[in-house]
């Protein structure tokens, strides 16, 4: 809980590179005045960001507009943007087994951490149902939730601030599964009807805006299946603070290069879905919108191949995964759509094409992937004829692991740059 023994007073330090200033500084935020243990602050660099050193030597990067309530959160003994597993996230906590009828949660709070409400069934990986085996992706336990089933988590949070959820799905039966996430009054119900990996799990990201200091988070089963064993298994369940970036003078468009994003879980190698239709602001990809019928994978360098930094998106479902933002533009001006183009080292084969679309220009980009990673960049040049230029790409081609065939996999996209020609030359 927050209290406030953790405050005391403020002691920031800026460094501007040769500059050194020294202060005492309170905050005031959401009117009250809160002071917080002696912190550094420092330049990181990078316009509009910049590092939060804590007294006890925890750190942040985050832009200025969002540093204001990041120092609140830790003067408040929130810890730094919150990041990971919720309280028992990958079910490893089991009820008791008084509180339990074969697999089936008999109590709404003997899960630890949760509240069910239900029927959800506590499931061991190797556990048969028929002829399949279920496995597991975190661990050794994970839930199902029936018809109607939910699981629910509150969670502290600062209010105002943008939090992503990342959880893994699997589908136990044949039929198209929904699941509906929550954190009132936001909601999304999002589909699991096409399978990304080869295992049956796929991870989703999902974002909310905090309007209140606990967010009670909800997945449930809207489902109405006959077989109530065919609800969907869930395991790992994340959350993030997002601090969703803006444009600067070196690039237009926020979040280019995909590094702010969901939280991507670190035992998983699938990546995680960014689905479709929801907006931008609150888009678990700060920036971006995905508008097509399908998700776009977001994937990261501990798992694939990314051309810059550690985060990129693979447009996993062709024509169906379109992503796109809305750039602020000054008609009649000169424009460079800057970007990265390759495969994410996932065994992804074959003639791929990426198109770009600025407004109503347009440019195809061959890349030849061998499956093993690599990349080329590319230029869209453009003169804007509205104040606001859609940017848009997608994959013209479906494409499947050569390992695995019922895979969908596709190009990488990363390092996307819009940037006004001062002068332009002939190209
Ligand atoms: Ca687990
Ligand atoms: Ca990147």
């Amino acid at each position: 809980m927050a209290t406030r023994s953790h405050l005391g007073r403020v002691r920031v330090r800026v460094h501007d590179g040769v500059k050194k200033k020294r202060w005492r500084w309170r905050w005031r935020w959401r009117r009250r005045w809160l002071k917080i243990e002696k912190g550094v602050v420092r330049d990181g660099g990078d316009r509009g960001v910049v590092t939060v050193v804590m007294a006890n030597n925890a750190a942040a990067k985050v832009g200025y507009r969002q540093w204001l309530p990041e120092l609140v959160g830790m003067g408040l003994g929130l810890g730094l943007g919150i990041r990971g597993l919720l309280g028992n996230g990958n079910f490893e906590l089991s009820p008791n087994p008084s509180d339990m009828k074969g697999t089936v949660v008999l109590r709404h709070n003997a899960l630890p951490k949760w509240e069910i409400s239900g029927l959800v069934e506590y499931i061991k990986s190797g556990q048969k149902q028929g002829d399949m085996l279920l496995i597991v992706p975190e661990g050794a336990f994970a839930v199902r939730l029936g018809n109607e089933a939910s699981i629910k988590q509150r969670v502290q949070v600062i209010n105002g601030m943008y939090y992503s959820i990342t959880f893994s799905a699997a589908r136990t039966c044949a039929q198209e599964e929904r699941l509906n996430v929550s954190v009132a009054p936001d909601s999304s119900v999002l589909p699991m009807q096409t399978l990304y990996s080869s295992n049956g799990w796929d991870s989703y990201a999902w974002a909310f805006q905090a309007e209140v200091d606990v967010a009670e988070i909800v997945i449930h089963n809207p489902g109405k299946e006959e077989d109530p064993a065919c609800g969907p298994l869930i395991d790992s369940v994340a959350i993030k603070a997002l601090y969703p970036p803006r444009a600067t003078n070196k690039n237009i468009l926020k979040n280019g290069d995909f590094e702010e994003g969901p939280y991507v879980l670190p035992n998983t190698s699938w990546g995680v879905l960014i689905p479709p239709n929801i907006e931008d602001d609150h888009s678990p990809l700060p920036g971006w919108k995905v508008e097509s019928l399908k998700a776009v994978k977001y994937i990261d360098s501990d798992h694939f191949s990314v051309p810059q930094g550690k985060r990129a998106v693979e447009l996993v479902a062709g024509k169906e995964s379109a992503i796109a933002q809305v750039a602020r533009t000054v008609p009649g001006k000169v424009y460079d759509l800057f970007f990265a183009v390759g495969d994410a080292s996932n065994a992804c084969e074959g003639s791929m094409i990426v198109e770009a679309f600025a407004g109503r220009n347009t440019i195809k980009v061959p890349y030849e992937s061998k499956g093993k990673g690599g990349y080329k960049r590319a230029i869209l040049r453009f003169v804007a004829t509205t104040t606001r230029t859609r940017i848009m790409f997608f994959s013209t081609f479906y494409t499947m692991r050569n390992d695995d065939f019922s895979s969908l996999c596709g190009p990488i996209l990363d390092d996307v740059k819009l940037l006004s020609v001062h002068k332009p030359r002939r190209m």
